[in-house]
């Protein structure tokens, strides 16, 4: 898919060539700039021409689940741009349908960041599994928001879309990124897909993965360099322990010629499903926008709610758990990837009750001694308030729960952690992740998806539940 050039409709240039919020120019020159103006500077500056990196500090190139979120917020300012940051994201897509989770700027120095494309080497270790010859990418995934966010981005403009066949052309490779999850990565044998690294589950160091990370042996720590460490603090980061066994994993998938199937590490996950989900539900729609019948797509979201309150729904504790594949047990820690199934509308009343007590309750707190919703158990044991996905709050989770809250008719809860989510991204510079407790901001600021998603909630955006409320039919 070429890129197309970012002008023409769909794109609202400022007066400097960026995108802007038309409203904005009417602001006198000594009013700070809004949070929306803010929001699209941020997106602005982190855009490469092509798509937008997460930071461009830490994050130097494409991130998968990050540009979905990015498309969400971006197509409230050009939808031109949200459907190329997507179309981007597809051409480092593999002939078996994965989406890597990472696709490199060839232009950024390896030593940049690690694991750079010269320890993934897609093209040669990842040539059986149809990895593309002139992209290079990662060989591992991440959740599979895409189809969601295709489907939203379409709806910005649908003129733009038809005009330039977006959907049509983006239809068959979502398609293909499904049946690749569905099938080869149904490692339970249980209808779920499971991921086979921590970094797929886009919660790296989350301690949902303590468990199964501990049988792996870690690689030397001579073997590798970080380059996370020149960005961010220590203390906020993943432990050297935790990226010896990162590494292991990769390597050995990568050996492997990233085949599925055999790897030490294989976990259902409540929200990377969840969000298969939603984005089948989301596919329904796109083909029916296409002339075909979305009926059938609905039927397997179904099915997959379904699988997903079988293997995963644990009623005594009230939330979603982890599978150890390799063990076959749940994990018994809490980890926000257990609330997102919120975001589906056909989950059993019981269980998004539960899921909304939860929530509230004393493991996460939410509308008590939180406002976003940290990413782990506030009283396990190994919560930690600074540490990356150990206690902190992200905004991508919290606006998944919020949009669950709000599908599920909770609109006081979700118009709090609405409100929460745009004061601690306004006070904090659009930070990559929060204090749970203080919502001091932690890790970068000026960080896309949390600048992508603020300007989703500052529209006040309904369509994200009207897709997800396409109910056991195939409704527009
Ligand atoms: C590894 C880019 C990504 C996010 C992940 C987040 C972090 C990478 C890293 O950054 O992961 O993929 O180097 O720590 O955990 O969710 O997609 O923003």
């Amino acid at each position: 898919m070429s890129s197309p050039p970012f002008t023409g409709p769909g794109e609202a240039r400022g007066p400097e060539g960026a995108v802007y919020d038309p409203a904005a120019r009417t602001h006198a020159a000594s009013t700070p700039p809004s949070l929306h103006v803010r929001a699209a500077r941020v997106l602005e500056s982190n855009w490469t021409g092509t798509s937008t990196v997460p930071s461009y500090g830490l994050y130097p190139h494409q991130w998968s689940w990050d540009s979905a979120f990015i498309a969400i917020g971006l197509r409230h300012l050009s939808p031109l741009r949200a459907q190329t940051e997507l179309e981007t994201l597809l051409d480092g897509q593999w002939g078996d349908g994965r989406i890597p989770h990472i696709v490199f700027n060839p232009s950024v120095p390896l030593d940049a960041y690690f694991p750079s494309p010269d320890f993934w080497r897609s093209s040669t270790a990842g040539r059986a599994a149809g990895a593309p010859r002139t992209v290079q990418t990662s060989g591992i995934v991440q959740p599979p928001v895409h189809a969601l966010a295709a489907w939203l981005v379409h709806r910005a403009d649908p003129g733009l879309s038809r005009s330039r066949g977006f959907l049509a052309r983006v239809y068959p490779r979502l398609a293909a990124w499904h049946r690749y999850l569905l099938h080869r990565r149904d490692l339970g044998g249980g209808s779920l897909a499971s991921v086979v690294h921590p970094w797929e589950q886009g919660m790296d160091n989350s301690p949902c993965w303590d468990a199964p990370l501990s049988r792996i042996t870690p690689a030397p720590a001579r073997s590798f360099r970080r380059a996370d460490l020149d960005h961010g603090a220590a203390e906020d980061r993943p432990t050297d322990l935790d990226y010896g066994r990162y590494v292991r994993l990769a390597t050995d998938y990568r050996d492997g010629g990233y085949a599925d199937g055999a790897g030490a590490f294989a976990v259902e996950d409540p929200a990377f499903n969840a969000l298969l989900i939603a984005s089948e539900h989301a596919l329904a729609r796109i083909a029916r926008e296409l002339g075909a019948t979305g009926t059938a797509r609905h039927t397997r979201a179904e099915r997959l709610t379904a699988a997903l309150i079988d293997r995963l729904w644990d009623p005594a504790e009230g939330m979603f758990f982890c599978r150890d594949v390799r063990s076959g047990e749940l994990i018994p820690e809490r980890g926000v990837s257990g609330l997102v199934p919120l975001l589906l509308p056909t989950l059993p009343r019981d269980i998004s009750t539960a899921l909304v007590r939860t929530a509230g309750s004393p493991h996460f707190g939410l509308g008590d001694t939180t406002r976003l919703v940290p990413s782990y158990d506030l009283l396990g044991e190994a919560f930690d308030p600074r540490r990356y996905w150990r206690g902190p709050a992200w905004f991508n989770t919290s606006w998944l729960v919020e949009r669950g809250l709000r599908t599920h008719g909770e609109q006081a809860r979700a118009d709090a952690l609405r409100t929460a989510a745009l004061e601690l991204a306004d006070t904090t510079d659009f930070a990559e992740y929060v204090d749970p407790y203080t919502g001091e901001g932690c890790g970068a600021t000026g960080f896309s998806w949390t600048a992508a998603l603020t300007l989703d909630l500052l529209h006040s955006d309904t369509t994200v539940t009207a897709v997800l409320a396409a109910k056991g039919g195939d409704r527009p």
